[in-house]
């Protein structure tokens, strides 16, 4: 159980700022499925003490349970929403749902690459160009593959409703804009260009939203 005074007994907590495509994933999900949750915005570097001291990985996103229990990796807390959502955000079973899995972990891939190239470049006082080049060629490579995926099903829906590949899609591809402005190459991306963007205009996606801010 943490002792961080902003931890509430009883009450499930989001920790972690919308500008990470993680963190966000989850707030989209948690507000979708209609469960009430208090968000700590708390920054994985400018509060690492407190974040330390619940989750030793010192990364967001962080969920601490209502019986205080922590989850410390966002597959681990959409598994645990959907267990008590009444809204399914994933198909249930056979092809459907492998496909569905395989495209969040092209999009919460996408992310991850990108996570690590923005930090390559700010946080390293000597930016190996055999790493930023190999994190451009696969957060390229992917767009590509999700692209060309996405034309057979323009419909704005991966999967017919709003899903967790849809909600890690446009997470990461708003965090790879912002984070690496010009880096993907929109003009053979129009398919991606026009679903992120009809999603973005849905409720849920600009209430659980932040304009990146690169760590201090
Ligand atoms: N696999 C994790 C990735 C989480 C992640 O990369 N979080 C980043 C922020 S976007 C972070 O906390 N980075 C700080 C660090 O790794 O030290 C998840 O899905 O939750």
């Amino acid at each position: 159980m943490s002792h961080d005074p902003e931890i509430q007994p009883g009450t499930l907590h989001l920790i972690g700022q919308y500008d990470s495509p993680f963190v966000r994933r989850v707030g989209i999900a948690l507000t979708h499925a209609g469960i009430g949750f208090r968000h700590l915005p708390w920054s994985s570097f400018g509060d690492a003490r407190r974040l330390r001291s619940v989750n030793p990985l010192t990364r967001v996103p962080t969920m601490v349970l209502e019986d205080g229990g922590v989850l410390v990796d966002s597959h681990a807390m959409l598994d645990h929403i959907d267990r008590r959502a009444t809204v399914a955000m994933r198909p249930a079973g056979g092809a459907a749902r492998d496909a569905a899995l395989r495209i969040e972990g092209l999009a919460t891939g996408l992310a991850d690459k990108a996570v690590a190239l923005f930090y390559e470049m700010r946080l390293h006082d000597t930016v190996s160009p055999q790493w930023v080049a190999r994190c451009r060629e696969q957060i390229a490579a992917t767009a590509l593959a999700l692209e060309a995926e996405a034309v057979s099903r323009p419909d704005g829906f991966w999967f017919g409703t709003l899903s967790h590949a849809d909600i890690a899609l446009a997470c990461a591809w708003r965090f790879v804009r912002e984070a690496h402005p010009g880096l993907l190459a929109e003009q053979r991306l129009l398919t991606l260009v026009a679903q992120c963007a009809a999603l973005e205009r849905q409720e849920v996606f600009r209430a659980v939203a932040q304009p990146f801010i690169p760590p201090a």
